[in-house]
């Protein structure tokens, strides 16, 4: 199986995944249009929360970092006057200088990124979606500025007039992911951000046509008209899109098969089916390694509902 990443609702779902499957048969797909660099060393936020929960590394309460990390850094150098724009923990630090080290010498972030996974111990095959620099710009009334400086340095408060996913028509599909997508057919799309963490991922060229022809399934992160956390929201009214459910499966309507939406939400199954798909109900809300070991098991069983395309 393939799933298609971002960095906190889909991780929570493939904690339960890893639970069910071997490691050995999930391909991470992972976003990296919120990487920077920052103090001298690159930071892949969605790649290292997926390794970090392969590796039960991971700070649950944040869904980022590393649990129990300290701060020493980060800290001494704000009282030697530099405030860095992320505040990154001491052992997630080494990972960017792993990483860097690695991109310095001229490796691929594929590369790197196995070569991180292999220290870690991962089976599981976590790859970035692309080897060529993507960025995601906000364009507010105070100036176009980088994803993370939206949502870190303005805590997401400034009205959003527009999305640029700089570099997205440019950059390729990495060459291990374009392997994967020929040697398997079963796509998960994660219950991530669609504009931020989805959306550059399949609008890296020919992403859509490949999964036309694959069995696509996909979780909201929407539950009735707000996402469970982070910036969606926002992001997708920006983008021309409603806020709900059936906002998620229109973005999705060229490739989707299965849509699994939330219990507790009022949407009428019917819309989905209008768009194409079928429509599930599950409890979506992963408050625990259980409750995503369970969504995980229904999820699973979806992709032998659908004829293969
Ligand atoms: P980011 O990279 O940190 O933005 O993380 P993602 O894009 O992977 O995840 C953010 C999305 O996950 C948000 O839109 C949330 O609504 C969604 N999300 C977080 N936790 C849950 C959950 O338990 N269930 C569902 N259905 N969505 C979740
Ligand atoms: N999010 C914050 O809200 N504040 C931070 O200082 C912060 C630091 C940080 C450092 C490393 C890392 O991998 C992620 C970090 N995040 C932080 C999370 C990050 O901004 C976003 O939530 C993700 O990019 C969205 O996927």
């Amino acid at each position: 199986m393939i799933i298609f990443s971002g960095g906190t609702g889909t991780p929570k779902l493939l904690d339960g995944l890893k639970e069910i499957l071997p490691q050995e048969e999930l391909t991470v797909v992972v976003n990296t249009a919120e990487d920077l660099w920052v103090s001298g060393n690159m930071i892949c936020p969605d790649l290292d929360t997926v390794l970090y929960l392969f590796s039960d590394k991971i700070d649950r309460k944040k869904w980022w970092g590393i649990e129990d990390d300290t701060f020493l850094t980060n800290e001494h150098m704000q009282e030697l006057g530099v405030t860095e724009s992320m505040k990154l923990g001491d052992c997630d630090r080494a990972t960017h200088i792993i990483r860097s080290n690695f991109i310095r010498d001229g490796v691929s972030l594929s590369d790197a990124t196995l070569k991180l996974a292999s220290i870690f111990g991962i089976n599981a095959k976590i790859l970035p979606m692309s080897d060529d620099p993507v960025s995601t710009y906000i364009e507010t009334p105070e100036g176009t500025m980088h994803f993370q400086d939206f949502w870190i340095g303005k805590h997401g408060e400034p009205e959003v007039l527009g999305i640029d996913i700089r570099g997205v028509s440019e950059a390729s599909i990495s060459p291990k992911v374009l392997e994967a997508l020929e040697n398997d057919n079963d796509i998960l799309i994660g219950p991530s951000n669609p504009i931020t963490s989805i959306g550059p991922i399949i609008s890296l060229p020919g992403m859509k046509d490949i999964i036309q022809n694959k069995k696509v399934v996909a979780v909201s992160p929407i539950i009735g008209n707000t996402p469970v956390s982070g910036p969606a929201g926002k992001l997708m009214q920006a983008s021309g899109l409603e806020v709900s459910s059936l906002g998620v499966a229109e973005y999705y309507q060229d490739f989707l098969n299965v849509f699994v939406f939330d219990e507790r939400d009022q949407a009428d199954e019917f819309a989905f089916e209008k768009l194409g798909c079928h429509a599930s109900r599950a409890d979506t809300l992963m408050t625990s390694t259980e409750k995503s070991k369970e969504l995980a098991e229904i999820v699973v069983g979806l992709f032998d509902t659908i004829v293969c395309p």
